[in-house]
């Protein structure tokens, strides 16, 4: 079944691919301070909310199929404040081979991560058209590599993706490359010993073009992250390995992209404290929503609870 896609002014698929000052001279003036790439902060919480309301719209598509929920709605606003103002995708405003690459560890996210490709031009409607399942998908219920849409690492399998991210920051530095790698992960994830590892790794080699996101929503499959496992301080782990540390509220899009463009000789790690479910009242801190159906119900009530989102955004924006 093809993919029901939604989308808004802002979004644009990869033959229409914008770059990045394209977008800033489409924006709308609507007074609010423009971030990074020119994006204001109003187009970037205005993106999270398409993301949100995409999510649902997948599982809406295929309602016998139980999705991450919880997990992507949690990552909306990282998703749109990386690939909407943060880095060079490659989509046209730098040389593809110098673009910044962005690594999904929490695969089991990547319903967050098809709209956000979409709205950075990476991804096209045609693709979202070849559906999730089957040889023709490019998207899916968790990422599969295809580098040349911006998919850079395949995922599902907790606690891989901090290793590769460093290897490539590694690569970037020893090819003079002027990339820099992101890396998004899970606050359970970080219960992984592999994490670690490459942690370790990373602050040794003082990997300065490596940044961490973790989205610290709290819960993790089946239970509170501090209960099943309890990693934290995240921030004091962190730092003993090397890293620079900064801890931001993850729904605030201005105060995501600011602490993003911070730049050192170290690793920097994000702790972006976020709401499992965010967006879907019936859905939030709830762990039921981790990976689940959404019926009917359900979905009406998601659509008209982004619907108020979004109207929320645009009233304080006047
Ligand atoms: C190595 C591995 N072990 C177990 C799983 C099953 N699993 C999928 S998601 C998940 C919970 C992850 O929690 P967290 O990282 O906090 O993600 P989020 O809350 O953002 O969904 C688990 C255990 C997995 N995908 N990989
Ligand atoms: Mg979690």
């Amino acid at each position: 079944m093809p993919v029901s896609w939604h989308c808004h002014g802002s979004v644009r698929g990869r033959a229409l691919a914008a770059t990045a000052s394209e977008i800033t001279q489409s924006g709308r003036a609507d007074g609010v301070a423009r971030i990074g790439a020119g994006l204001s902060s109003t187009e970037l919480a205005l993106r999270a909310i398409d993301i949100r309301r995409q999510v649902i719209e997948f599982a809406h598509a295929h309602p016998d199929t139980p999705f991450h929920l919880g997990g992507s709605l949690s990552c909306a606003e990282i998703m749109a404040v990386l690939l909407g103002t943060i880095m060079h995708t490659g989509a046209g405003d730098v040389p593809w081979e110098e673009r910044d690459r962005l690594v999904l560890s929490k695969g089991h996210a990547s319903l967050a991560l098809w709209p956000a490709l979409l709205q950075a031009g990476l991804l096209s409607k045609e693709d979202f058209d070849r559906g999730m399942f089957g040889p023709e998908a490019v998207i899916g219920k968790q990422p599969r590599r295809d580098t040349s849409r911006g998919i850079e690492l395949s995922g599902g399998s907790l606690g891989m993706g901090l290793g590769y991210a460093a290897g490539l920051a590694l690569a970037a530095r020893r090819k003079n490359l002027p990339s820099r790698i992101y890396c998004v992960m899970g606050d359970g994830e970080c219960d992984e010993g592999s994490v670690w590892e490459a942690a370790s790794f990373a602050g040794h080699n003082r990997l300065g073009s490596l940044m961490v996101i973790i989205d610290a929503n709290g819960l993790q499959l089946d239970g509170p992250t501090s209960q099943v496992l309890d990693s934290g301080p995240l921030t004091g782990k962190f730092a003993a390995f090397g890293f620079d540390v900064q801890q931001v509220d993850g729904h605030d899009v201005a105060a995501l992209a600011n602490v993003l463009t911070t730049r050192s000789d170290r690793p920097l790690v994000v702790v972006a404290h976020t709401v499992k479910g965010k967006g879907l009242s019936f859905a939030e801190n709830d762990v039921k929503w981790h990976d689940r159906c959404l019926d009917e119900d359900g979905y009406s009530r998601a659509v008209a609870e982004l619907e108020a989102a979004r109207k929320e955004v645009l009233d304080r924006a006047e």
